[in-house]
């Protein structure tokens, strides 16, 4: 409805001027003509679902975010470094691992906002920063001369949201609100200055609730299944069987939509109904069990998800338009990407976390007109981890020594450093819950991921080969044929262990605060970064 207002104001502006619209952009009367930034972010956004990342089941087209990639750069292997919401963040936002910003996982882990962020650096150095949409650090953004943000995980639906401290409640969808209030700060923002803009959605993440206007946009389309969607870990390590991520057991109701999505109101819950109701009634009915109930969840999943995305495209193409009224499109790196990967349906799985390449690689598009080549595609492994140095290099800022990244400015301007990386130090801590993904470390190259699951009750290897099992269902780790690769790649996680620093004993805390099986519980008191989640929540 907002977004509705919003854009009636817009057209009766029009109107009112009657010619040359939109022609009368405001000038950029800025004097300091150094880049600005527009980051745009999204919660477990996958490629699979991206049109420009052209996967075969061709699931959704999105014209808004493939347009970024035609006018600039596709990154097709950026990888996270630990595949989970708070951990990305704080990765990018310090340009360090998480074993050195402190960010292991999203169960105990307050950000230090103490440290420092490119964001911070920016302000120092003359820019204007906003932080708008989800954050998801617990502590409160440091940094920002303004920020707008969604506590906790967010809602998709009429969400709390707490502005500069101050609490705030909005009506409307989310994903539309988020561009709302980054347009909004777009106009309002001091012209003198260079901005960095942080746009960051929630979508889409799990429980995937779709904007009303998009209920029924597949027209009940049948999926095409991915290739693995009942695989039985045949050969596997103990660790990938004994998940808690599966379609099968772990979709809840909420989930499929057989509970509507929380938070809305009469009326949105009246439209959401009729979508959702009928279809439900035909469900129940029907009963169907085994592969068959599988098969009608990954369905009503991909109406769900891919439905959340479209509302993400569209607000791309919103923001996009906004930056080009506003005059500044022209001299602003777009920077679109998401925290990591997610299944959709793989392995039978939604989520992510593991160092496999679908929760592994996350989206990154990057336009910048006059330095970004239009229709780029890169090839080469890039990470979260170098996002800020990045940005501090646009800028003309210097990299604190610290950070462990690499700014991927040369490869911007079409000139790949020799030496870029061409390995990959990976660490997931998180365990036992949510969704029992043991801990990890792993070193990933262009063709083979060697992985060590380590803990708790666990100490097995797995090595995965795109270029022959692009599934990566085969685990190649005791096959003799790869005894020399296995070498090679151990003594190469060892090395990138060693380069990142991560050589000491993970602390307990790393992995949450839950028990491992057999383990004594502490207390039984919650630490305070849970008492503080909880109450944000
Ligand atoms: C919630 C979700 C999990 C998800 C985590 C982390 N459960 O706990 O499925 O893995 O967030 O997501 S839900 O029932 O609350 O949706 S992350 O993106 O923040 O890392
Ligand atoms: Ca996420």
């Amino acid at each position: 409805m907002f977004r509705r207002s919003l854009l009636l104001t817009g057209l009766l502006a029009c109107i009112a001027t009657s010619q040359n619209c939109p022609a009368q952009t405001p000038e950029d009367k800025t004097t300091d003509r150094r880049p600005n930034i527009v980051f745009i972010f999204c919660d477990d956004l996958t490629c699979q679902a991206i049109s420009a990342y052209g996967e075969n089941r061709h699931l959704l087209e999105t014209p808004n975010i493939d347009r970024l990639a035609a006018q600039g750069a596709r990154f097709d292997r950026c990888l996270v470094t630990n595949s989970i919401c708070g951990p990305s963040r704080a990765t990018i936002l310090t340009g360090k691992y998480s074993h050195r910003n402190g960010f292991y996982n999203n169960s105990n882990c307050t950000f230090d906002g103490s440290q420092t962020t490119f964001p911070k650096l920016l302000r120092a150095a003359g820019y204007q920063t906003a932080m708008i949409g989800k954050w998801h650090l617990v502590s409160d953004p440091t940094g920002f001369d303004y920020w707008h943000i969604l506590p906790g995980q967010g809602l998709y639906y009429n969400p709390p949201m707490i502005r500069n401290g101050e609490k705030v409640k909005l009506e409307g969808y989310t994903t539309d609100l988020v561009s709302d209030l980054s347009i909004d700060w777009l106009k309002q923002r001091d012209r003198s200055k260079p901005f960095l803009l942080m746009s960051q959605h929630k979508a889409p993440h799990r429980e995937w609730a779709p904007a009303l206007r998009h209920l029924g946009w597949d027209n009940d389309r049948v999926y095409p299944e991915p290739p693995t969607l009942f695989d039985d870990f045949a050969g596997r390590s103990r660790a990938v069987a004994d998940h808690d991520m599966g379609i099968d057991r772990t979709f809840t109701d909420l989930d499929a939509k057989l509970r509507p999505a929380p938070n809305m109101t009469e009326q949105q819950l009246q439209q959401w109904n009729a979508y959702y109701e009928p279809r439900n009634q035909k469900f129940r009915t029907a009963n169907p069990q085994g592969r068959d109930l599988v098969r009608w969840r990954y369905n009503r999943y991909m109406h769900d998800y891919l439905a959340c995305v479209k509302a993400v495209d569209e607000n791309v193409g919103r923001l996009m338009q906004a930056l080009e009224e506003d005059g500044s499109a022209s001299n602003t790196l777009v920077v679109f990407s998401s925290d990591q990967g997610f299944f959709l349906g793989e392995h039978g799985w939604f989520d992510k976390r593991w160092i496999f390449e679908e929760s592994l690689r996350t989206p990154l598009m990057v336009r910048w007109p006059g330095v970004v080549k239009p229709g780029t595609v890169q090839k080469e492994i890039v990470s979260l981890v170098d996002f800020a140095q990045t940005f501090l290099q646009v800028a003309g800022i210097e990299q604190p020594a610290d950070m462990q990244g690499r700014s991927l400015l040369p490869i911007l301007q079409g000139h790949t450093p020799a030496d870029w990386r061409t390995s990959l130090y990976y660490h997931y801590y998180e365990f036992p819950v949510p969704h029992r993904v043991r801990p990890h470390t792993g070193v990933i190259t262009d063709r083979y991921k060697l992985v060590h699951y380590y803990k708790p009750d666990i100490d097995e290897w797995e090595l995965l080969d795109r270029q022959t099992n692009p599934e990566e269902t085969r685990n190649y780790y005791n096959d003799p044929a790869y005894a020399d690769v296995v070498k090679e790649l151990q003594a190469e996680l060892q090395r990138l262990r060693e380069q990142v620093g991560d050589t000491a004993e993970t602390p307990r805390s790393a992995y949450g605060n839950q028990p491992f099986e057999g383990e004594p519980v502490k207390d039984g008191k919650k630490p305070n970064s849970e008492k503080k989640r909880a109450k944000q929540n």
